[in-house]
Protein backbone atom coordinates (compact mmCIF):
# COMPACT_ATOMS: atom_id res chain seq x y z
CA UNK A 1 0.00 0.00 0.00
CA UNK A 2 0.94 3.49 -0.75
CA UNK A 3 0.64 6.53 1.59
CA UNK A 4 -0.35 9.96 -0.03
CA UNK A 5 0.52 12.43 2.22
CA UNK A 6 0.97 16.35 2.60
CA UNK A 7 3.80 18.45 3.92
CA UNK A 8 3.97 22.17 4.36
CA UNK A 9 7.58 23.32 3.61
CA UNK A 10 10.83 23.14 1.66
CA UNK A 11 10.54 20.21 -1.03
CA UNK A 12 15.09 20.17 -0.90
CA UNK A 13 14.80 19.52 2.80
CA UNK A 14 13.08 16.78 3.30
CA UNK A 15 14.71 13.35 2.68
CA UNK A 16 12.90 10.76 0.04
CA UNK A 17 14.67 8.46 -2.41
CA UNK A 18 13.46 10.75 -5.62
CA UNK A 19 12.61 14.42 -5.53
CA UNK A 20 10.79 15.52 -8.15
CA UNK A 21 11.86 19.17 -9.92
CA UNK A 22 9.28 21.60 -11.44
CA UNK A 23 11.72 22.01 -14.62
CA UNK A 24 11.56 23.59 -18.09
CA UNK A 25 12.32 21.94 -21.30
CA UNK A 26 15.60 23.13 -21.74
CA UNK A 27 16.42 21.38 -18.01
CA UNK A 28 18.40 24.43 -17.80
CA UNK A 29 17.25 25.69 -14.40
CA UNK A 30 15.42 28.85 -13.16
CA UNK A 31 13.73 30.06 -10.50
CA UNK A 32 10.92 28.73 -8.25
CA UNK A 33 11.59 25.02 -7.02
CA UNK A 34 13.81 24.38 -10.19
CA UNK A 35 16.15 26.94 -8.58
CA UNK A 36 15.83 26.03 -4.90
CA UNK A 37 16.72 22.47 -6.68
CA UNK A 38 19.78 23.15 -8.02
CA UNK A 39 21.15 25.62 -5.41
CA UNK A 40 20.88 22.92 -2.49
CA UNK A 41 22.01 20.09 -4.86
CA UNK A 42 24.52 21.55 -6.23
CA UNK A 43 26.29 21.69 -10.26
CA UNK A 44 26.58 18.35 -10.80
CA UNK A 45 22.21 17.93 -11.38
CA UNK A 46 22.75 20.88 -13.83
CA UNK A 47 25.74 18.76 -15.34
CA UNK A 48 23.31 15.88 -15.86
CA UNK A 49 21.21 17.82 -17.25
CA UNK A 50 22.66 19.25 -19.90
CA UNK A 51 24.31 16.08 -21.38
CA UNK A 52 20.99 14.27 -21.41
CA UNK A 53 19.55 17.76 -23.55
CA UNK A 54 22.59 17.27 -25.46
CA UNK A 55 21.75 13.50 -26.33
CA UNK A 56 18.06 13.52 -26.34
CA UNK A 57 17.24 17.11 -26.74
CA UNK A 58 14.43 18.93 -24.83
CA UNK A 59 11.99 17.18 -22.95
CA UNK A 60 8.72 17.15 -24.11
CA UNK A 61 5.98 18.88 -21.57
CA UNK A 62 4.61 15.76 -19.78
CA UNK A 63 7.61 13.91 -19.52
CA UNK A 64 10.07 12.88 -16.84
CA UNK A 65 13.89 12.14 -16.81
CA UNK A 66 16.04 11.31 -13.74
CA UNK A 67 19.09 12.49 -12.65
CA UNK A 68 21.49 12.00 -9.37
CA UNK A 69 20.97 14.37 -6.64
CA UNK A 70 24.15 16.07 -5.87
CA UNK A 71 24.32 17.21 -1.93
CA UNK A 72 20.22 17.19 -1.55
CA UNK A 73 18.81 14.30 0.64
CA UNK A 74 17.52 12.32 -1.85
CA UNK A 75 19.09 9.33 -4.46
CA UNK A 76 17.39 10.97 -7.48
CA UNK A 77 15.64 14.17 -8.86
CA UNK A 78 13.18 13.71 -11.28
CA UNK A 79 12.90 16.62 -13.50
CA UNK A 80 9.37 16.49 -15.21
CA UNK A 81 7.72 19.72 -17.67
CA UNK A 82 4.44 20.78 -16.61
CA UNK A 83 2.03 22.62 -19.25
CA UNK A 84 2.25 26.83 -19.17
CA UNK A 85 -1.50 27.57 -18.82
CA UNK A 86 -2.80 29.03 -21.88
CA UNK A 87 -0.52 27.08 -24.31
CA UNK A 88 -2.82 24.19 -24.43
CA UNK A 89 -6.52 23.69 -24.63
CA UNK A 90 -7.62 23.42 -21.18
CA UNK A 91 -8.53 19.32 -21.29
CA UNK A 92 -5.03 18.58 -22.95
CA UNK A 93 -3.64 21.07 -20.15
CA UNK A 94 -4.98 18.69 -17.68
CA UNK A 95 -3.88 15.79 -19.68
CA UNK A 96 -0.11 17.01 -19.59
CA UNK A 97 0.08 18.02 -15.84
CA UNK A 98 -1.64 14.29 -15.30
CA UNK A 99 1.28 12.72 -17.69
CA UNK A 100 3.91 14.62 -15.61
CA UNK A 101 3.10 12.93 -12.09
CA UNK A 102 2.10 9.55 -13.80
CA UNK A 103 6.17 10.02 -15.76
CA UNK A 104 7.16 10.65 -13.20
CA UNK A 105 6.40 7.64 -10.66
CA UNK A 106 7.17 5.54 -13.66
CA UNK A 107 10.84 6.91 -13.44
CA UNK A 108 11.01 6.76 -9.70
CA UNK A 109 9.76 2.64 -9.72
CA UNK A 110 11.79 2.00 -12.56
CA UNK A 111 15.07 3.27 -9.70
CA UNK A 112 13.63 1.12 -7.33
CA UNK A 113 12.72 3.93 -5.11
CA UNK A 114 10.05 3.55 -2.04
CA UNK A 115 9.26 7.31 -1.32
CA UNK A 116 8.94 10.30 -4.03
CA UNK A 117 8.11 14.23 -3.19
CA UNK A 118 6.21 16.04 -5.52
CA UNK A 119 5.92 20.29 -5.37
CA UNK A 120 2.81 21.40 -7.31
CA UNK A 121 4.00 21.16 -10.55
CA UNK A 122 2.67 24.30 -13.33
CA UNK A 123 0.95 25.78 -9.84
CA UNK A 124 4.21 28.80 -10.00
CA UNK A 125 5.82 30.37 -13.18
CA UNK A 126 3.70 28.31 -15.36
CA UNK A 127 0.34 30.17 -14.06
CA UNK A 128 -1.73 26.43 -13.67
CA UNK A 129 -5.07 27.41 -11.55
CA UNK A 130 -4.12 25.74 -8.42
CA UNK A 131 -7.50 24.41 -7.39
CA UNK A 132 -7.22 21.92 -10.71
CA UNK A 133 -3.76 21.35 -10.54
CA UNK A 134 -4.65 20.07 -7.04
CA UNK A 135 -7.64 17.85 -7.92
CA UNK A 136 -5.38 16.79 -11.05
CA UNK A 137 -1.84 15.51 -9.59
CA UNK A 138 -4.14 13.81 -6.34
CA UNK A 139 -6.14 11.77 -9.29
CA UNK A 140 -3.31 10.95 -11.45
CA UNK A 141 -1.09 9.56 -8.02
CA UNK A 142 -4.12 7.95 -6.96
CA UNK A 143 -4.34 6.21 -10.26
CA UNK A 144 -0.85 5.25 -10.62
CA UNK A 145 -0.42 3.72 -7.14
CA UNK A 146 -4.11 1.74 -7.72
CA UNK A 147 -2.31 0.59 -10.87
CA UNK A 148 0.91 -0.37 -9.05
CA UNK A 149 -0.04 -1.75 -5.06
CA UNK A 150 3.64 -2.62 -4.12
CA UNK A 151 5.82 -0.08 -5.94
CA UNK A 152 6.05 2.57 -3.52
CA UNK A 153 5.46 3.36 0.09
CA UNK A 154 4.66 7.08 0.05
CA UNK A 155 4.22 9.52 -2.15
CA UNK A 156 4.67 13.10 -0.73
CA UNK A 157 3.10 16.54 -1.81
CA UNK A 158 5.34 19.51 -0.39
CA UNK A 159 3.44 22.52 -0.02
CA UNK A 160 5.83 26.17 0.01
CA UNK A 161 2.65 27.91 1.09
CA UNK A 162 0.14 27.39 3.79
CA UNK A 163 -2.82 27.34 1.49
CA UNK A 164 -1.31 25.14 -0.92
CA UNK A 165 -1.06 23.01 1.78
CA UNK A 166 -5.04 23.19 3.09
CA UNK A 167 -5.66 22.51 -0.66
CA UNK A 168 -3.84 18.98 -0.46
CA UNK A 169 -5.32 17.94 3.03
CA UNK A 170 -8.66 18.79 1.82
CA UNK A 171 -8.41 16.83 -1.36
CA UNK A 172 -6.67 13.97 0.13
CA UNK A 173 -9.64 14.22 2.71
CA UNK A 174 -11.92 13.06 0.16
N1 LIG B 1 9.71 23.61 -2.14
C1 LIG B 1 8.45 23.28 -2.48
N2 LIG B 1 7.69 23.99 -3.34
C2 LIG B 1 8.27 25.11 -3.87
C3 LIG B 1 9.57 25.53 -3.57
C4 LIG B 1 10.31 24.74 -2.65
N3 LIG B 1 11.57 25.04 -2.31
N4 LIG B 1 9.81 26.67 -4.26
C5 LIG B 1 8.70 26.96 -4.95
N5 LIG B 1 7.76 26.02 -4.71
P1 LIG B 1 7.39 26.96 -9.98
P2 LIG B 1 6.22 25.90 -12.47
C6 LIG B 1 6.41 25.89 -5.28
O1 LIG B 1 7.25 28.35 -10.48
O2 LIG B 1 5.00 26.73 -12.30
C7 LIG B 1 11.09 27.54 -13.22
O3 LIG B 1 11.79 28.70 -13.55
C8 LIG B 1 5.71 27.15 -5.75
O4 LIG B 1 5.14 27.84 -4.66
O5 LIG B 1 8.64 26.58 -9.30
O6 LIG B 1 6.07 24.47 -12.87
C9 LIG B 1 11.41 26.37 -14.15
O7 LIG B 1 12.73 26.45 -14.63
C10 LIG B 1 4.65 26.57 -6.68
O8 LIG B 1 3.52 26.16 -5.93
O9 LIG B 1 7.18 25.87 -11.19
C11 LIG B 1 10.41 26.55 -15.24
O10 LIG B 1 10.85 27.45 -16.22
C12 LIG B 1 5.32 25.31 -7.24
O11 LIG B 1 6.50 25.11 -6.45
C13 LIG B 1 9.20 27.11 -14.53
O12 LIG B 1 9.70 27.78 -13.37
C14 LIG B 1 5.70 25.39 -8.69
O13 LIG B 1 6.15 26.70 -9.02
C15 LIG B 1 8.26 26.04 -14.07
O14 LIG B 1 7.10 26.64 -13.56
Amino acid sequence: MTLLETVQGDITTIPVDAIVNAANSRLAGGGGVDGAIHAAGGPSILEECRRIVAARGHLPTGQAVATGAGRLPARFVIHTVGPIWGRHPEDDAVELLASCYRSSLDEARDRDCRTVSFPAISTGVYGFPKDLACRTAVAAVREWVAEHPDALDRVLFVCFSAGDHERYLEELAR
